[in-house]
């Protein structure tokens, strides 16, 4: 008894100490260590996302702990000591309504939910700004189509990290995009599938050459969010990570301004438009 009071009091101060430290680290847009769940939502897809997923919990432990009710009841009730004259019972009607009905409502009860989430991630909003991400082994490069410029974006190598960066997580050029507003995510591959994925945005998004996709989010706090290349891409596909800062409007507007002279390209702009993705799959590779 001693021992099952002391177990139950280690899980719960372990639950409480995972659970409120990994609240006040989850805000920081990247994984944490010892992490429960998901990485804390930044926009409201993600939001809904996390409550969709805690919702099928909820509804997947109900069923599974009904069904070990109904295999404990069959194991000690109807085994063949206890019951050695089995019923020779094959039909009834009732019961096979009742488990044909239940879960066809559970998953009408999860089809809602479902299809309304999946229609608010595709139906893109009008767009703020537009950022074309273009997948390339082994990097992103990011393009302001409405601003004209673009720019690579690598992983700083261990021993150039400064304190605080991320090891496997920092780049040296971050996308930069105004907090609040709709950010229209355009992605192509240079060369070969890439993934642009952001956890706490709630998008993933694959980067395919010769066709462009489309995903979008609405960063609701400032910050800095991490994401990863998610799909398999050749040998250095874990070191061309995402990282995107959400920022103020005004140190957007003055970002922008000084993105514009750092990156301006030496053609006059001519490969900083759309269709860079053409003219990098020649150059990088
Ligand atoms: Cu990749």
């Amino acid at each position: 008894m001693l021992l099952l009071k002391r177990l139950i009091a280690f899980v719960v101060t372990g639950v409480t100490v995972l659970a409120g430290g990994g609240a006040a680290l989850a805000a920081t847009g990247q994984p944490q260590q010892w992490e429960l769940g998901l990485q804390q939502g930044a926009t409201p897809v993600m939001d809904d996302i996390i409550w969709f997923h805690d919702f099928l919990l909820w509804i997947i432990a109900a069923i599974a702990l009904f069904v070990l009710a109904l295999l404990v009841i069959v194991v000690v009730r109807f085994n063949a000591r206890s019951n050695p004259v089995p019923s020779r019972t094959t039909h009834n009607t009732t019961i096979e309504v009742i488990w044909t009905v239940v879960p066809v409502l559970i998953l009408v009860t999860i089809a809602v939910p479902s299809f309304r989430l999946l229609f608010y991630q595709l139906n893109v909003p009008k767009a703020d700004v537009t950022v074309k991400a273009t997948g390339k082994q082994w990097f992103w490069t990011y393009s302001y189509p409405d601003s004209k410029f673009e720019f690579d974006s690598l992983m700083v190598q261990d021993k150039d990290l400064k304190a605080g960066q991320p090891r496997l997580l920092t780049v040296d050029n971050e996308m930069v995009v105004p907090v609040n507003k709709v950010v229209k995510v355009l992605t192509t591959g240079a060369d070969v599938i890439h993934s642009f994925a952001v956890p706490s945005f709630g998008i993933k998004i694959d980067a395919i050459p010769g066709r462009v996709n489309e995903t979008w989010f609405k960063a609701e706090r400032v910050g800095t969010y991490y994401g990863q290349c998610s799909e398999l891409c050749g040998r250095n596909h874990a070191f061309m990570p995402i990282v995107v800062h959400v920022v103020s409007e005004n140190d957007y507007t003055a970002w922008l301004d000084q993105a514009k002279k750092k990156y301006a390209s030496t053609d006059g702009g001519k490969n900083s438009a759309l269709p860079t993705a053409v003219a990098a799959a020649g150059g990088n590779k």
